[in-house]
Parts: structure tokens; sequence; C-alpha cells
């Protein structure tokens, strides 16, 4: 039982990184055929700001036990320091700056973003799969998830985007990965758990596409691809519901049909990879991923030092 827990943590963990990685591939072999090529001539896979974030993430978890957006936003800013090139959009690295700059705190510069409106990104959702592990079974879980979110994103659907990927994460642990999967039961879980009336739409119309037997082009265009949280975010939890058996095929769907790819990819794989476990997860992608075992340490730290519930 304690091994399977663990290799559920581990496969969303490194899941999101694959995901990242080929995501991030994706952009430039925009094909099966050649993305595939790509893979098998990269000698590293090479993750992106999305597990770069999530990785400050389970840090702060293993080390203080919380996601208080403080001591992680200085995490965050740390690990922003010393890689800079992992692709970060710009609010992330402009509220490093303002902070530095001025001494105010992470949450208060992230809310005076885009007009004081606060980034609506999905680099909330992104990174936030540590805390869908930590609390899957804690009542706190949509309110742990937000305060994940405030270093850098306070819109309120970025708040809402980051809870709904930690509860998609946090289901698909509970699911046994050999039995029958319901789309149906999933989504609409995920629809009852969103806050937000976009969320919940968006949610509904995935469901709508899969039962309706949509092309995953036509789903991609319909809930759209975009850095948007309320865009990317659907259409990474239709990839997986409409290919919950095969973490490939879940990664191809959410990162060949344009838009952003790594992230899409990121957030996919965190969910397969917690329903799936990583041995299930390609070998010949895995062993190409960098620092992965620094991704089997950390979950194995998360999973032992878990809240009561
Ligand atoms: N975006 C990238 N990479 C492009 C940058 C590459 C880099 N310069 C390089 O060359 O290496 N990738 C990563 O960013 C996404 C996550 O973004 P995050 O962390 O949410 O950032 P930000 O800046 O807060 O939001 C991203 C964009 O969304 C739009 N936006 C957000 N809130 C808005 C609002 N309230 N009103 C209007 N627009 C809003 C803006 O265009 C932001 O720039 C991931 O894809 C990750 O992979
Ligand atoms: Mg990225
Ligand atoms: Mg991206």
């Amino acid at each position: 039982m304690q091994s399977t827990l663990l290799s559920r943590f581990t496969g969303c963990l490194i899941g999101e990184a694959l995901g990242d990685a080929v995501g991030e591939l994706a952009f430039s072999a925009r094909t099966r055929d050649l993305l595939d090529s790509e893979v098998e001539k990269a000698e590293l896979l090479r993750y992106t700001d999305d597990t770069a974030m999530a990785l400050g993430i389970a840090q702060c978890l293993v080390e203080s036990g919380s996601v208080a957006p403080e001591p992680l936003g200085r995490i965050f800013h740390a690990n922003y320091s010393r890689e800079p090139w992992r692709g970060y959009a710009s609010g992330p690295p402009s509220i490093f700056a303002r902070v530095q700059a001025v001494g105010i705190k992470y949450s208060e510069a992230a809310s005076a973003l885009f007009g004081g409106r606060g980034s609506f990104g999905n680099g909330s959702a992104m990174r936030v799969a540590p805390v869908g592990l930590f609390y899957h079974k804690s009542p706190e879980l949509y309110e742990r998830a937000c305060e994940s979110a405030m270093p850098t994103h306070t819109h309120p659907l970025a708040l809402d985007g980051a809870a709904v990927q930690a509860k998609a994460v946090a289901l698909a642990i509970g699911l046994p990965p050999g039995g029958a999967f319901s789309p149906r039961s999933f989504l609409e879980a995920l629809e009852g758990f969103a806050r937000t009336t976009e969320f919940r739409s968006k949610i509904r119309l995935a469901l709508d596409l899969i039962l309706s037997g949509a092309s995953d082009p036509d789903a991609a265009r319909t809930l759209g691809k975009s850095v948007a949280v309320h865009e990317s975010l659907p259409f990474s939890l239709y990839s997986f519901a409409k290919y919950p058996a095969s973490f490939r095929e879940c990664i191809y769907c959410a990162v060949l049909n344009g838009g952003d790819r790594d992230t899409m990819g990121a957030m996919a794989g965190a969910i397969s990879g917690a329903y799936l476990g990583v041995a299930s997860l390609p070998g010949e992608w895995r062993e190409k991923l960098e620092n992965s075992v620094l991704f089997s340490e950390l979950a194995a730290s998360l999973m032992h030092n878990l809240p009561l519930s």
C-alpha cells in the first residue's frame, strides 16, 4: 500500500517534469513523429519554469509543512535567481524585482500586476501538483492551493485554477489505476469543486466534448489553449480524462494541439503520473529526465511528512 502511494507521488512529480520537457520540445517538433525523433535525439529532457516552481512548492512543504506565501515567495525568488533561464513569463520576475527593490510582500507585489487585477496566467496551476499530493486527504485542499498561488497570482481565476488542478491530482491518487475510469465522475467532481463560473462551465464543456467524440484539435480550439489558466487547464483536464490509460497518449494530446504546450504537458502529466504511478511512464523518457533523482527524493519526503487528516 505504501509503495503504491509512493509510486503515485513519484509518478506525479516525474509526470509533471516529463510533460513539461516533452511539451517544450513540441514547440518546434509539432507532429508525433517529429516529437518522437526529437526526444530520441535529446541527451537530456530539460524541464522549464513550470517544474522549477513545482519543485519550489515541494521544497517549501518539506521544509516547513506549509505553503505560506512569504516563505514560498522567497523560495521561488531564490530558485529563479539561480536559474533565470528556465523560460519564465514576465510576471514572476517582475514581482521578484519589485520585492527586492521596495521591500514589500510578494503577494502585495503580485496583486499590483495587470492594472491591479493580478495575473490569471496558468503559473499558479502549472506548479501546484505537490499541494495536491500533500493535502490529498485534507479538507483544506482548496485554501492551501490558493495560498500557494498568492506570491505571484492573486486573480480569482488563478486561485480557482490552482485549486482545480490540485484537486485533479488528489482525485487521481485516490482512483485505482487498473479499474474502470469514468471521465464523467472525474470531471463532475472537479466541476463541483470549482468556485468560478468560468471553470465550472469549461469543465462541463470538456466532459461534453469527450462524450460527444469531438476530435482533439476541435476540443483544443473550443476550450482554448493559451497561457490563460481558464483555457490551458480545461484542455489539460480533457487530455487526461480522454486518455487515462496511457501517459504517452495523454501527453501527445496535451502538447500536439498548439498553444501553451509545455504547461499543458506539465499539468496533464502531473495528473496522469499520479493516476498511473511512476512505473507506467515511458522508460526511455524517464531515463533522460534532468534531475530525476531529486523528484523521487522529494516525492518520498512529501509522503513521509503528510499532515494528519
Ligand atoms: N510564458 C512562458 N514563456 C514565454 C516567455 C519565455 C521567456 N521570455 C524566454 O524567452 O525564455 N512560459 C511560462 O509562462 C507561463 C506561466 O506564466 P505565469 O507564471 O502565469 O506568468 P504571468 O506573466 O503572470 O502570466 C502570463 C501571461 O498571461 C497574460 N495575463 C495574465 N494575467 C493577465 C491579466 N490580468 N490581464 C491580461 N493578461 C494577463 C499576460 O500575457 C502574461 O504575460 C507558462 O506558459 C510557463 O511555461
Ligand atoms: Mg514553462
Ligand atoms: Mg508554458
